[in-house]
């Protein structure tokens, strides 16, 4: 059995992203920029954003965080999203979700230039994702397929059974896997929580994809031998022995899971760190983008 380590990847990957980094610096005198827009005070999200700048830092990737009250309206947003949509030093506009209620998130990410969309949530964006045409992968999908493939771990012909159907994970990752691509030609499964009975689709997993939002609920009793297996979830629960008073737990129960499977990653330190990764990544592939765009490419 082998533990994925995300962490060690991502660290890797921010590295050659440095190295790009600075190569553009020296070509073009100039580096890729991203703004992150926080609405509110969700102590999740503030910690996601806070790591997401200090990623930038690291690899010289130039950023804004911009922090707005609960209260922020719709059309402020919106207006705020314009003004970066022509922004020439900022190549990634990334909203921090959830947002507040009265604000659609819908709305606001189809305000985002999908140019810029390097959290590959614009429609236009999955719909070039979904018919395989090159466009901004959602992170967290882009994250897995790059830990898939730095494993070298087969997907061709392989069976894979994601479990959960959000526009951010589910949806995706099995598009994106379902691809006659290098990295993808899968056979996929989608299932979720309407399932009778889960365990019927996920015991046939050579590749199990669990993005359900549920701590633990992956069980060693739902899995074949050999399983292959990466977890999304990212579960605050108690723990009052940590000063936190948290810990972060992951869909899948790591702890007998991980004595039939093959491969698995951890949480944390498994898909976790890599979405930070790919929207470095993302923002780096947007910089570059634009400068074909401005060669007449
Ligand atoms: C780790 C996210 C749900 C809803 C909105 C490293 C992250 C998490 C875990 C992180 C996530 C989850 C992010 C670990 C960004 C992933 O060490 O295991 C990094 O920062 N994430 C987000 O921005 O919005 C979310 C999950």
């Amino acid at each position: 059995m082998t533990i994925i380590d995300g962490k060690k990847v991502a660290k890797e990957i921010r590295l050659e992203l440095k190295e790009k980094v600075s190569g553009l610096k020296n070509k073009y005198g100039r580096v890729p920029g991203l703004v992150a827009i926080l609405v509110g005070e969700n102590p999740a999200s503030q910690v996601y954003v806070r790591m997401k700048q200090r990623a930038c830092d690291e690899v010289g990737i130039y950023s804004e965080v911009l922090r707005l009250p609960e209260e922020t309206k719709e059309t402020e947003l919106i207006e705020l999203i314009q003004k970066y949509n022509s922004d020439e030093k900022i190549n990634g506009i990334l909203v921090q979700l959830p947002l507040p209620k009265h604000i659609s998130e819908n709305k606001i990410i189809e305000a985002i230039s999908p140019d810029k969309d390097v959290d590959g949530f614009h429609p236009i964006n999955l719909g070039n994702l979904v018919i395989g045409k090159d466009t901004f992968y959602p992170c967290t999908p882009y994250g897995i397929l790059e830990l898939l493939k730095r494993y070298e771990i087969e997907t061709k012909g392989k069976h894979v059974v994601v479990v959960g159907r959000s526009n951010i994970v589910g949806k995706p990752v099995a598009n994106m896997l379902l691809q006659k691509k290098e990295g993808a030609n899968a056979i996929v499964t989608v299932c979720h929580s309407a399932a009778k009975d889960l365990k019927k689709y996920t015991a046939t997993a050579d590749i199990l994809i669990a993005a359900i939002g549920r701590p633990k609920f992956i069980t060693a009793d739902m899995v074949k031998d050999g399983v292959v297996v990466i977890d999304v979830g990212i579960n605050r629960v108690e723990d009052k022995s940590t000063e936190k008073g948290y810990k972060l737990v992951g869909d899948v129960d790591f702890e007998e899971v991980s004595r039939k499977a093959s491969y698995i990653t951890p949480v944390p330190g498994g898909v976790g760190p890599m979405t930070i990764a790919m929207l470095l990544q993302n923002t780096y592939e947007s910089f570059n983008k634009s400068l074909n765009l401005q060669h007449g490419n």
